[in-house]
Parts: C-alpha cells; structure tokens; sequence
C-alpha cells in the first residue's frame, strides 16, 4: 500500500516583526511539492492552510512580539499535528519557526500515545533555544526548541507533558547562538553540530551516529528544516541571513541519508519568506531537499550503507 504524506499549511508569521512567511505554505505549493512526493510514490493529502485558535489582539510593539497569536497558533498545531500522525507523515509547512512550538510538542503527544520516544534534527543556523525571559528580540521564531524540550519560562503557552529529552536532539549548522543561549546549552545534553563541526566532519559522521541512536531506540524522528540551515547565497528567501551555511550538496546529502535510514515521521519546512525569494529559487530548493528526504535520487545504491 502506498504511504501517505499529509500536507499540513502553517502560514504563521507571528514569531518574529518582518512579515511575509505566511506566503510560505503557497510557495511551496506552487514550486511543486505535491507532485514531486506523488512522483515518488506517495499518496499527498493536503489539509490546506490552518489557522490560530481566537486570541487576544496583541500589542503593537509588545516584548515578547505577538505571544497570544503564538499561543494561539501553538495550541492549533499541538491539536492537529497530534491528530494527523495517525494518518500518515506529516509535512507541515510554515510559516516561521515558532510552527514548531506547536508541531513538535504534537508529534510528541502522539509518540508518547504509542509508547515510543521522540528524537528532533533539528537543522538550522541558530539554537532557537531562547525563553520568553531571556530573548532579547522578542521574537519566538528564536524560542521553539527550549519550549518542546521542556525548559521552564514559558508561562500564557500551554504546558508540555511530554517534552522531548535533550539528548534526543541533533542540533546541525548552527552559526549564529546568543550567549545566553550558549550558557543554557551548555547544561543540556543537547547534540550540538556548529558549522565549524561540519566544516572539520562533514555532515555524514555526526548525522549517522545521531540515526544509529534513534533506531535503536525504535524512535521517532522529526526533521525540522528552516530555510537559513542553507547558505544565504543559494537560499535568499528568508528574513535572518547568516553567511557561511550548509551547500546544497550538504543539505542534500542531510536528506538522502535521512531517506535511507527510513526513520522519518514527521518533518517541518520553515522560515521561507517568499517576498524576499528569486524567482522562486529557494522556494524550489526546499521543494527538492524535501525530495531528497522522500527517496529521490540519481542512482540506487548497492546497500543501504549509512546506518
Ligand atoms: B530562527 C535570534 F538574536 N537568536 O533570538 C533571536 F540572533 O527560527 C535569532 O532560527 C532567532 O530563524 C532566529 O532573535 C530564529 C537573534
Ligand atoms: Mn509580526
Ligand atoms: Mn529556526
Ligand atoms: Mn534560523
């Protein structure tokens, strides 16, 4: 029988001031993620876009920016990405990063449910592992990872029963870590993989004995993939640039072993802010990684050599 990938729209554009991520979950439409999963041999449901659960208008330059639309939309996301796990693996197309307050913490309700643990690779150019107290931005795009894991300071948003252990998550192309959030990380178990790690490694060494870990643990793995993970240079469209990022080889490289460890059940594609895009190239990138991570490739390989 067919597998079935469900397209789940998140067009939140809370987590941070500039706008236009809320075009994301369209875009990635229009560059044709639909038909490149069918292609793949999927059956592609597509819940459409969701929207926050009723909030109170927030404050125009409140700090944090925009928490009840956020807590809003977390509440939402938990609900339905806990729901949608039963159905098939979910893509949940964002929107900014604070979709994954949401997202994760639903997934893993989901895997809680069925006795399994929850592992995150998380690929991006920052930690996202500020707290409502310690952002200084105000923009909880920066917060999502300290949230799903359980970190307290997280007060009007919902409580996590089931926060994904720290050492369950991988942590790849970091760049750009506040210091106080260097400080937190420090006392975490967190998997942390900066670019300088890449740059001395690779990215099959540290991915391999991440997936070795989460198979054999039979758990499950979310992939949360924002835009910036890539360098600015081949992925303009999004709003917080840091140079020096990962090659399209190198996230496609991320994909393809991730393909090949069959352990993918759930995967965010973040921050792709179309209004800052050329001509849809990043738009189509993501498109592609996402590809990848689904089983495209040029040649099969003789073994399923990475795990
Ligand atoms: B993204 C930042 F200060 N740390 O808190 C912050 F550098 O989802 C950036 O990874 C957060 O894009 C980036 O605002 C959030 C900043
Ligand atoms: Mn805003
Ligand atoms: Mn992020
Ligand atoms: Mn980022």
């Amino acid at each position: 029988m067919k597998q079935t990938c469900v397209l789940v729209g998140a067009p939140i554009d809370s987590g941070k001031d500039r706008n236009g991520c809320l075009m994301g979950p369209d875009a990635l439409r229009t560059a044709g993620l639909g038909p490149a999963l069918e292609s793949l041999g999927f059956r592609v449901t597509d819940l459409g876009n969701l929207g926050p659960a009723a909030f109170a208008p927030d404050l125009p330059h409140a700090h944090p920016h925009a928490l009840n639309e956020t807590v809003a939309w977390t509440r939402t996301l938990q609900d339905v990405a806990e729901q949608v796990m039963s159905e098939g693996v979910p893509i949940f197309l964002g929107g900014d990063h604070a979709m994954a307050m949401g997202t994760v913490t639903g997934v893993a309700a989901y895997a809680a449910q069925i006795k399994r643990p929850q592992f995150v690779l998380w690929l991006d150019a920052h930690s996202d592992f500020h707290t409502l107290t310690t952002t200084g931005s105000g923009n909880l795009h920066g917060t999502p990872a300290a949230y799903f894991t359980g970190v307290s300071g997280f007060d009007p948003f919902p409580p996590v029963p089931y926060p994904v252990p720290f050492a369950n998550v991988c942590m790849m192309g970091l760049r750009s870590v506040d210091p106080v959030e260097r400080e937190q990380i420090h006392k975490t178990a967190l998997r942390i993989h900066d670019m300088r790690d890449i740059d001395e490694n690779g990215v099959v060494k540290p991915l391999k004995a991440f997936l070795e870990q989460v198979a054999a643990q039979n758990g499950m793995l979310h992939v949360s993939l924002d835009v910036d993970f890539l360098d600015p240079a081949v992925a303009p469209a999004v709003g917080t640039t840091v140079p020096g990022g990962a090659t399209v080889r190198e996230a496609h490289l991320v994909c393809e072993i991730l393909h090949d460890s069959g352990l993918i059940t759930s995967m965010d594609l973040v921050e792709l802010n179309p209004f800052l895009d050329e001509r849809g190239r990043t738009a189509h990138l993501m498109v592609d990684l996402c590809a990848s991570a689904f089983g495209r490739r040029v040649f099969d390989r003789p073994t399923r050599s990475y795990l």
